[in-house]
């Protein structure tokens, strides 16, 4: 898969091709990573890339010209299908789904704003569609493009180690994850929950599940009202709903 990314700080955008799982990705050739700062298609020798908005107000405004060019010398380098993607904090939510749709192309060119944004222009001369992040603000496109450069990365055949991958992470699909321990079995008067000791490798399969689905109805109910639940699903959420129930309180 083809990333780029269009960025007045082209060294923010760069960590994405050299560290962790995605640097491996790049290095490995699963992934390719280019970057295109529109300073270079700047019009004049000071590289001006914004001015002043029309009717005034504070801030500034990015430049149609420069913006643009900066996409068509990237376009030229990705495959044709490429979708050109504009993080805007007036975009559609990005989400899972998303991820999932981005992953499936071969090229994918994400444009970063700063300051106040965009000519509006520019959406209609070289943007598919803008995404945002969530709703909280940040200073600029880049680490929202590292973001959705990150979650779409991860979905590329190969790029996670064979041990992860589809199958794990589909069994608790749209459900917060369970909790985890690792050594030692007590730590501050802390104990693991004896079911993972067990061995009984079943009991620790809906002890798990059984957790995700009783933090997911605790911290995000909206998440369940769009996931149907199977017959042994509702059954579990049930047992933790009435204990939670009983104890009342805690966590
Ligand atoms: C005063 C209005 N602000 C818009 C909400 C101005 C403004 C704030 C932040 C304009 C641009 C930015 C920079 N943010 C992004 O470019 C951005 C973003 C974000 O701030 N939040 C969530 N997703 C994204 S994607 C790009």
């Amino acid at each position: 898969m083809h990333i780029g990314i269009v960025t007045l700080f082209p060294e923010i955008a760069a960590s994405f091709g050299s560290l962790g799982v995605t640097g491996r990705a790049v290095e490995d050739g699963r992934i390719t990573l280019d970057i295109e700062n529109p300073r270079s298609h700047a019009g004049d020798a000071h590289g001006t890339v914004d001015d002043r908005p029309y009717g005034g107000g504070p801030g500034m405004v990015l430049k149609v010209e420069p913006m643009r060019d900066a996409i068509e010398a990237l376009r030229k380098r990705l495959p044709d299908a490429s979708r050109t993607v504009l993080m805007s904090p007036q975009g559609r939510p990005f989400d899972q789904d998303r991820a999932r749709q981005f992953a499936e192309l071969d090229g994918l060119l994400l444009v970063c704003g700063r300051y106040e944004g965009v000519d509006e222009r520019l959406l209609e001369l070289a943007i598919d569609e803008e995404v945002s992040v969530g709703d909280f603000v940040v200073s600029g496109g880049e680490l929202p493009a590292l973001l959705v450069a990150d979650a779409v990365a991860r979905l590329v055949p190969g790029v996670l180690g064979a041990e992860k991958s589809a199958e794990q992470d589909s069994f608790v699909e749209g459900l917060l994850d369970c909790p985890h321990y690792t050594r030692p079995e007590e730590v501050s008067g802390l104990k693991v929950p004896p079911v993972l000791l067990s061995g009984d490798h079943e009991k620790v399969r809906r002890w798990r599940l059984k957790q995700a689905l009783g933090r997911t109805w605790r911290r995000r109910p909206e998440l369940l009202r769009s996931r149907r639940l199977r017959d042994e699903e509702q059954s579990l959420l049930d047992e933790f709903i009435a204990e939670a129930k009983s104890l009342n309180g805690r966590k």
